[in-house]
């Protein structure tokens, strides 16, 4: 008697404690939904539907591949399983769902990895505009998910989803998506901002001058860094440090040691860019104002940020700073080493 009496008990607490689970991950669900800025995890998906191909403006998907990512079902029913509940803006940004896009159920969609220059250029225009979105890190060696999106394994990805087939978008290549973005009536960000390519020879060949120095010294801190969510699994570390190898010397340790040679040939380098910078204060680096110069240049120099030791001259490291505020991308100077 005694023993059933303790095997009911027993169940009965394990019967709350499940119930209280199961609140807990509603609850989590939930707030996952919200959150501006939402870190994928790697899942293992038991199979999907066939690749699409990059689309613009129309949703190209089976439902069998909606259902799985949480999509629009070809009726244009929404697939999940609960209604979502209209968002909390808690800041001036632009929430489309509100202004002027009704049709639009979510936030549109960034898939990034952090170090990726190209998607940095697609979330300066995000920052620059104060566009509310959603970031999604993807690992870096999950090949489904942007073979799922665009047939590839590549980044930066936007995705717009609409509520029907053809109201949606998907569409890779960083310039096309700061140009929809800085443009675009629907996702409603006012006028556009950027001004055109200068055309400058000069950046370019600077650009091209400190393209050596500068893979040596980010790419093993990259690969190493415990804070970059696209190499927080050890595959996906190796599937970097695989793809993209160093020469003379190539390894990662020995490059990494030798920093201190690498440092003193793009200090030189940064020298001269100082004097290269039109408005340093204002955050811009062609006469006129802001322009897609600056989201070419921004993101190589933010990724040199995580360079310990590496002194930016004076005006660079006000451009930087600047455009990090306006843009709203954090540059790793706190986490360098
Ligand atoms: N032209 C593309 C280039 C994008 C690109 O090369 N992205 C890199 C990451 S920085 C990538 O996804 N490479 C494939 C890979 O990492 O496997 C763009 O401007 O968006």
């Amino acid at each position: 008697m005694a023993y059933l009496r303790t095997a009911g008990a027993a169940s009965g607490i394990l019967i709350v404690l499940l119930l209280l689970a199961e609140a807990l991950v509603a609850s989590e669900g939930f707030k996952a939904t919200h959150s501006s800025a939402l870190v994928r995890h790697r899942t293992r998906r038991q199979g999907h539907g066939p690749h699409r191909r990059y689309h613009p403006l129309a949703m190209q998907q089976t439902a069998t591949a909606t259902q799985q990512r949480g999509g629009v079902a070809a009726d244009g029913e929404w697939t999940v399983s609960k209604p979502i509940p209209a968002p909390v803006v808690e800041d001036s940004r632009i929430d489309p769902r509100v202004k002027g896009g009704e049709k639009y159920l979510h936030l549109p969609r960034l898939y990034v990895y952090d170090h990726c220059p190209f998607c940095v250029r697609a979330r300066m225009i995000f920052g620059l505009k104060n566009i509310k979105h959603d970031l999604v890190y993807m690992a870096n060696d999950d090949i489904e998910t942007p073979t799922h999106l665009i047939g590839k394994k590549m980044a930066p990805i936007l995705e717009v989803r609409g509520r029907r087939p053809g109201e949606g978008l998907i569409m890779p290549e960083s310039l096309d998506i700061v140009k929809y973005i800085d443009e675009s009536e629907e996702i409603g960000a006012g006028l556009p901002l950027l001004k055109p390519f200068s055309g400058r020879s000069d950046l370019k060949e600077w650009l091209d001058s400190i393209a050596e120095p500068s893979r040596r010294l980010s790419r093993p801190r990259f690969a190493w860094s415990a804070n970059l969510p696209e190499f927080a699994f050890d595959s996906a570390r190796r599937t970097y440090i695989a793809r993209h190898p160093l020469e003379n010397p190539s390894s990662y340790e020995e490059n990494y040691e030798r920093s201190a040679e690498w440092i003193a040939a793009l200090s030189e380098g940064l020298k001269k860019l100082d004097g290269m910078i039109a408005n340093p204060q204002e955050g811009y680096i062609s006469e006129g104002g802001i322009s897609y110069d600056d989201i070419d240049m921004f993101p190589r120099l933010r990724n040199l940020s995580i360079v310990k030791g590496l002194e930016f001259p004076p005006n660079v490291k006000a451009y930087i700073e600047v455009l990090s505020k306006k843009t709203d991308v954090a540059l790793y100077t706190k986490m360098a080493f």
